[in-house]
């Protein structure tokens, strides 16, 4: 079955918390901390693999979480981290957030790796928050949690060229004639069901990829036969080939051609900037060359390469002029960019750490909730501690704000309920 298009929950694992801990030793009751780090969690990778085809194996697999980082422990040992998954999807996958639209990752290379849900950090242990002043902290950091997201996965074919055009106008035939692809082909519309991708070899040594694609009807930008879901395979491709059958007997392949363009262009305006070149295609049947003739006449901008895909007839010019027009358009010219992902931050200013205001006898007033803080676990009868205040207040700014605003040396500061001297 060929799928091409799903929508799955992934989760990193969540980062261990980090431990509170201390050394036990003998005749040591209160050791230093030793609580270990925990470990990252566990990140979702994708990763392109050549061999896949489909998505079939994500409507089995709609939960991908990876998973957490163990805990710190004591004694300094670290957690764990949690295993990082890596996920094989075909190369070709567009994988996009479904909250916010972003681009996640566009996988267009065998072995490239995108990390779709990071796992989260470790918290750190007690011991690395210890210092002179505090060295045997009773707190750690928590573990961060792993990113989550609803993602979709589209697999959009990475071929070079698009064979496109109405049902049984022979693209299966002409693919299995360039390349080693063997697909169904039938005399009867719709015989194609997926997409084939075959590698088509010029004689001079160039290489290329194309992609038979399941016969366009009119209508099929809106849905009408199989159409509309493969269009999107004809995005990524840089060249179109059109077929068309020059010996149709009850339509005219100048009006094929025009229907076809039409839906591409109802899909996607842009699909009409690529290159397109015409295979006039079942030219050793007899009502071909009349048509010929009159297709030459209606379409001169696009070049015109008559073939016989079943009697193998002048495919070698066909194949060099896709190869020349690869040429002369960039490999990355049609690649959906990849968009950052945009984190709005809500800025909440933080509160001013201390207000100062002149009261009505003229002596300034400092106050706000740092100095408040800092003012009730002061004790003011020991002058350790009252040094201590002061310096944390110069530390926050009072006294460089105080000096702006005209204090001098000896001037009266009172600071919530206390008055002081300025000291400069
Ligand atoms: N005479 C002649 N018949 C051809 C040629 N190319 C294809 N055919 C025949 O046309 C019919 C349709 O060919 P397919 O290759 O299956 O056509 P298709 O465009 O892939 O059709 P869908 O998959 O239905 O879109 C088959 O019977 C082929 O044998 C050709 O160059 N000459
Ligand atoms: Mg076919």
């Amino acid at each position: 079955m060929f799928i091409d298009d799903v929508k799955i929950f992934v989760k990193g694992g969540k980062g261990g918390n980090g431990a509170v801990a201390f050394r036990r030793e003998k005749y040591e009751p209160l050791g230093g901390p030793a609580g270990g780090d925990g470990g990252k969690g566990g990140s979702v990778i994708f990763v392109g693999d050549e061999g896949l085809t489909t998505l079939l194996d994500f409507r089995y697999q709609k939960h991908i979480v990876a998973p957490d980082g163990e805990n710190g422990k004591p004694k300094n040992c670290y957690g764990r981290d949690g295993k990082d998954i890596r996920v094989k999807v075909p190369v070709g996958s567009v994988v996009t957030d479904l909250t916010t639209g972003a681009v996640l990752a566009d996988i267009t290379r065998h072995g490239q790796e995108a990390v779709i849900a990071r796992g989260g950090r470790g918290g750190r242990g007690n011991t690395r928050f210890a210092t002179p002043k505090i060295p045997a902290p009773e707190f750690a950091e928590k573990g961060e949690a792993g990113e989550e997201r609803e993602i979709r996965i589209e697999l959009k074919i990475l071929a070079d060229v698009g064979l496109v055009g109405f049902p049984n106008v022979g693209k299966s035939t002409l693919i299995s004639a360039l390349s080693s692809a063997k697909p169904k082909i039938a005399d009867y519309p719709f015989t194609t069901l997926v997409p084939n991708l075959g590698v088509v070899q010029a004689k001079d040594g160039r290489s290329f990829v194309a992609a038979d694609l399941p016969g366009l009807i009119e209508g099929a930008s809106e849905g009408a036969g199989l159409g509309f879901r493969f269009l999107k395979h004809i995005e990524r491709t840089r060249v179109i080939v059109h077929v068309l059958d020059m010996a149709i007997k009850d339509r005219d392949p100048h009006a094929d051609y025009l229907t076809i363009n039409q839906e591409l262009e109802n899909y996607n305006p842009k699909l009409l900037l690529r290159p397109q070149i015409i295979a006039a295609n079942k030219m050793d049947l007899p009502e071909a060359e009349e048509n010929l003739k009159i297709l030459k006449e209606k379409i001169r901008d696009v070049p015109i390469i008559p073939v016989s895909a079943y009697a193998r007839r002048n495919l070698d010019e066909l194949v060099y002029k896709i190869a020349d027009v690869l040429d002369s358009v960039a490999v990355d010219a049609f690649l959906e960019p990849v968009r950052e992902e945009i984190v709005e931050y809500k800025f909440t200013p933080a509160p001013p750490p201390f207000t100062i205001t002149k009261a009505e006898d003229g002596v300034y007033v400092v106050d706000g909730p740092a100095i408040r803080r800092h003012f009730e676990r002061t004790n003011f009868d020991r002058e350790e501690e009252v040094k201590r205040f002061a310096q944390r207040l110069r530390r926050l700014g009072v006294d460089e704000e105080l000096r702006k605003l005209g204090v001098k040396h000896g001037d009266p500061v009172r600071v919530i309920k206390y008055e002081f001297e300025f000291w400069d």
